[in-house]
């Protein structure tokens, strides 16, 4: 600590510490417009200049650092005059009328604050009006680079330049083409940072500036970004990033920073709503409720209650989905119940925790800036957690070697030391072959094996036959590249392994997964910062609603049902059903068998998003009874559904999510609920009461079912609502004095002193190319839109991305004849779709890539019957299909 004197006040702050950041600490009001403290400082602005005792000219305060027994004047009358000065400059030039318009930005409030008038022309043919949500008016630049800055330093997308130099200079978006239609990933940073009205979202243009924000957590992915959501006339009006939130660190995606138009959407369903003849007729709720209790009852009557199914919601709060499996257990009595971590990532949380004794993120996000290699296993962060993508692409430009094991070419591969262009479902065999490299080179840790890992003779008799050479044309990847990986991941320690869908979403998805437990356990990569594997869990709470017990085998807590039963039937004064519980994928089984009788879809619309969407629509005509509760009439809804809940959407509602570094975060009630909608929790609790069992029901807040929550799962003891007002939590936290855990496995692993390296034979997926199929459709996403697509495909997102497309490579285009825009009919074993081609550098020939975001395509038509043999996760990723023009 330093020692400094601030306007006569003493003060001490850690050395480096700017005298800008100084002064604003101790309260004290410096202006400055080129500073953002997300950016490197760069002292051009000269606003912020300030006078430091024995030294002759005024000095940046925000480039430079306090020192001890520093003397700092930051308001003489020399200096503000200089700024007054500087700033009349700026404002000769500054159209009239641009500070009245949005008075809250930066430059706006010093012109005022200094009493300075703007007085240049107004130019307003100098708007570019071509993006969705950002109006860029570049007459009312003042040059400070904000924007370049914020879009190379903190996005790495590189959109704004400058152009020319001195009084001809111009910021311009790349290319020079419109704004709209540059590389922008429209993640507002830039109009975030820009103190002026030259980068402004259309927004508070349209509507006004919002009166009040109210911090929660974004609603998209399993990243967790804390957002600021402004309010206005009791509407959602703007969402901007929160600066010190723990996890986006004052940076949004696309979708969290602007794609929340859904949450009004004209079509959202606000009443519930029972089917009847071919309508749909709005019902109160008393209704709708006692016709749904009558039947569940009478269903289980009839049948049992291991007829009756319930999917909790990975988009609902942890309270929510803690509520939906409590009922499913204890008011149906089965085990039936499931959430879309099974189509996601239940083959990592299978593999961890069987391997290591927890199935979540061993490391937390702030570990990227740590690591000195990273690998992103078949996971595409750019554009499905943009947040992490952005803080992985910064880390290699910086020169962190990066290794990308992806089919295809997405972004990262374009900034990656090394990219493995796999063949998909090779994974297992790529990567013991990694394995192999490391123990032939002898680059495993012989210390943190001898002291950690067991089965090591066994491992190494089996790995010695995965050499590369014998793998590398089964997986499409050179057996220099393998080699190269291994060492790269070995050598530069510490490694960190993100890893995605392209490892779990296969007839091995779970072997899949150990695999890369091996690699970290090998070269001592686990329980060490800056390391570890690190599934990018989907969902917002995605990780909540499996870890709360939406899962058959599992209750609360990731809590075995052998191994809780007590705990739980003690603390909810009930007995737990005895027979094991159905999966979402058994439950279709079981329906199309006619035995699966009801089934309540919480905030999951399997219909599309099911892998062999036929036979779900067969599985599902079959169900007497389909509940789906969602904010909108959904595709499953629409097919099969004889009564619809209108639920409340996040920003309507009070609760937690869980992130995918295990963080508990609270979600904050900004708006009323729409219409009559409720929030989940309150439905279930209703049909319970409805139903004859309203006792371990009769919740009045959210915070209530939290305090129960913790009272059942130990490590999460820790983590009240009062604490996460500071931003949040990651369990292990069993008490309220403990601060979280960051780092999972440190001294031991959450299952003991000592795990097991797997030994993983390769088996080939059984879905294979012929003539008759002769192309891979491999499954994914895009960023603009998301899942299902109920959310962004109601935003003006649909601007860049109206529908899925079918990428195919150059030389396959031309071969089938088709270009980009054409639309094709691809065809697979078990049914078909269409949707327009887009020729892409981004697969290779022989692969066909297409996401399945969009009702109208339905791709989930084409692909198969395949599953993880231990989760029964579907593989989504191969499906053998051909093109059939139309
Ligand atoms: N914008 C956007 N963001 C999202 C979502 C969204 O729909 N849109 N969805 C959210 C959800 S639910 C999830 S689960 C996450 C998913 O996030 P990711 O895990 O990144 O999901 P995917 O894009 O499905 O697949 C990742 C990558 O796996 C590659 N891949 C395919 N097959 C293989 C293979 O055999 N081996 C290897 N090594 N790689 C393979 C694909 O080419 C793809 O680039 O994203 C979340 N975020
Ligand atoms: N071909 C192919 N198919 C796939 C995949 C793939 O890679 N390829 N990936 C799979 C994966 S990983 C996933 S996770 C699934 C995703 O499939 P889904 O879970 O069905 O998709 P989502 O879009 O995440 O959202 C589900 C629903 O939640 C609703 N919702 C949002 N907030 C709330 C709320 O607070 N309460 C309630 N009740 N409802 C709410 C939304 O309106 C939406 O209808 O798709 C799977 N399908
Ligand atoms: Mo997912």
């Amino acid at each position: 600590m330093v020692e400094v004197t601030i306007n006569g006040q003493v003060s001490h702050f850690v050395e480096g510490t700017t005298i800008l950041d100084a002064v604003r600490a101790s309260g004290g009001e410096l202006p400055s417009l080129c500073h953002d403290p997300r950016l490197k400082p760069c002292g051009s602005c000269r606003l912020c200049l300030v006078e430091v005792v024995g030294i002759d000219r005024p000095v940046a305060s925000c480039v430079t650092p306090v020192a001890a027994g520093m003397d700092v004047r930051t308001h003489t009358p020399a200096l503000e005059r200089s700024r007054e000065t500087l700033l009349r400059l700026l404002a000769a030039r500054y159209p009239t009328g641009a500070a009245e318009a949005l008075p809250n930005k930066e430059f706006h409030r010093w012109l005022a604050r200094y009493g300075v008038k703007a007085a240049g022309v107004n130019e307003p043919t100098a708007a570019d009006e071509s993006h969705p949500y950002i109006r860029v008016d570049m007459s009312q630049c003042i040059y400070c680079y904000r924007c370049v800055r914020i879009c190379a330093e903190v996005q790495g997308q590189f959109v704004w330049r400058v152009q020319n130099r001195a009084d001809r200079t111009r910021i311009v978006a790349n290319s020079g083409a419109p704004f709209g239609l540059s590389q922008c990933v429209s993640c507002g940073a830039c109009t975030d940072t820009c103190p002026t009205g030259a980068l402004t979202d259309w927004q508070p243009l349209d509507v006004g500036e919002p009166l009040s924000l109210v911090r929660t957590t974004c609603p998209y992915c399993g990243t967790g970004c804390e957002i600021d959501a402004g309010v206005s006339g009791g509407r959602l009006r703007s969402v901007i990033p929160v600066q010190d939130g723990p996890v986006g660190k004052g940076h949004l995606c696309n979708k969290g920073r602007y794609a929340f138009e859904y949450v009004s959407a004209p079509d959202r369903v606000v009443h519930p709503m029972i089917h009847m003849g071919d309508n749909w007729l709005e019902v109160s709720w008393p209704e709708a409720i006692r016709f749904v209790a009558e039947r569940l009852k009478r269903i289980r009557d009839q049948y049992g209650p291991d007829s009756i199914g319930i999917l909790g919601s990975a988009r609902a709060t942890n309270e929510e989905n803690y509520i939906a499996q409590k009922f499913a257990r204890v008011v149906i009595g089965t085990n039936n119940i499931d959430c879309c971590a099974r189509v996601c990532h239940a083959p990592t949380a299978a593999a961890m925790s069987a391997m290591l004794g927890a199935g979540a993120a061993t490391n937390s996000y702030d570990d990227i800036e740590r690591a000195r290699t990273i690998l992103v296993y078949g996971a595409n962060p750019t554009e499905n957690h943009p947040v992490i993508g952005a803080r992985i692409k910064q880390a290699a430009l910086r020169g962190t070697p990066l290794v990308v094991v992806d089919p295809r070419r997405t972004e990262l591969a374009d900034y990656a030391t090394l990219h493995l262009q796999i063949c998909p479902g090779t994974d297992v065999a790529l990567l013991n072959a990694i394995a192999c490299v490391i123990v032939a080179e002898g680059l495993a840790d012989i210390d943190f094996i001898a002291a950690r890992a067991g089965d090591w003779e066994q491992f190494q008799q089996f790995i010695r036959e995965w050499q590369p050479e014998r793998v590398a044309s089964h997986c499409g990847v050179a057996h220099e590249d393998i080699r190269a990986a291994a060492r790269l991941y070995a050598k530069g320690k510490p490694a960190m392994c993100f890893h995605g869908l392209g490892v779990t979403e296969h007839t091995q998805g779970t072997e899949g997964v150990m695999c890369l437990v091996n690699l970290a356990l090998l070269t001592g990569n686990i329980g060490k910062p800056g390391a570890g594997v690190n599934p990018l869990r989907g969902q917002n709470n995605v990780q909540g609603s499996a870890h709360m017990g939406c899962e058959p085998d599992h209750l609360t807590g990731y809590q075995t049902l052998s191994a809780s039963r007590e705990l739980f039937e003690t603390a909810w004064r009930s007995p737990i059903p005895a027979t094991p519980g159905k999966n979402l994928l058994a439950m279709m089984d079981d329906a199309a068998l006619g035995r699966l009788h009801a089934l309540w879809a919480i905030g999951y619309d399997i219909l599309p998003t099911n892998a062999n969407s036929w036979q779900t629509l067969r599985a599902l005509s079959r169900i007497n009874l389909i509940v789906v509760q969602d904010l909108f009439l959904t595709e499953t809804a629409r097919a099969a559904a004889t009564v619809f809940f209108p639920a409340a959407s996040s920003f309507e509602k009070d609760g937690t999510f869980m992130n995918a570094e295990r963080r508990v975060q609270p979600v904050r009630k900004v708006i009323d609920p729409l219409g009559e909608s409720r929030p989940d929790w309150a439905i279930l609790c209703a049909v319970a009461a409805a139903m004859g069992h309203p006792e371990g029901f009769e919740f009045e807040s959210a915070e209530e079912i939290w305090n129960e929550i913790r009272s059942v799962w130990p490590a999460g003891a820790g983590i009240t609502y009062r604490r996460l007002e500071q931003g949040g939590l990651q369990w292990p936290c069993p008490d309220e004095s403990h601060p979280g855990t960051p780092l999972l496995h440190e001294e031991r692993f959450s299952s003991g002193p000592r795990v097991s390296l797997r030994r993983i034979e390769w088996r080939p997926s059984p879905e294979t190319t012929d003539i008759a199929f002769p192309l891979r459709l491999i499954t994914g996403r895009t960023l603009f839109q998301f899942n299902c697509g109920t959310m962004t495909a109601r935003t003006q997102n649909n601007f860049w991305r109206e529908t899925d497309t079918l990428d195919i490579s150059a030389g396959d285009a031309s071969r089938y004849g088709l270009s980009t825009g054409t639309k094709v009919r691809v065809v697979s074993r078990y049914g078909s779709a269409e949707l327009p081609i887009r020729v892409s550098g981004s697969v290779r020939s022989g692969d066909v890539f297409a996401t399945f975001h969009s009702p109208r395509v339905f791709l989930n038509g084409v692909t198969g019957p395949h599953r993880d043999n231990t989760t029964a996760t579907p593989e989504y990723k191969i499906t053998a299909v051909r093109l059939e023009p139309l």
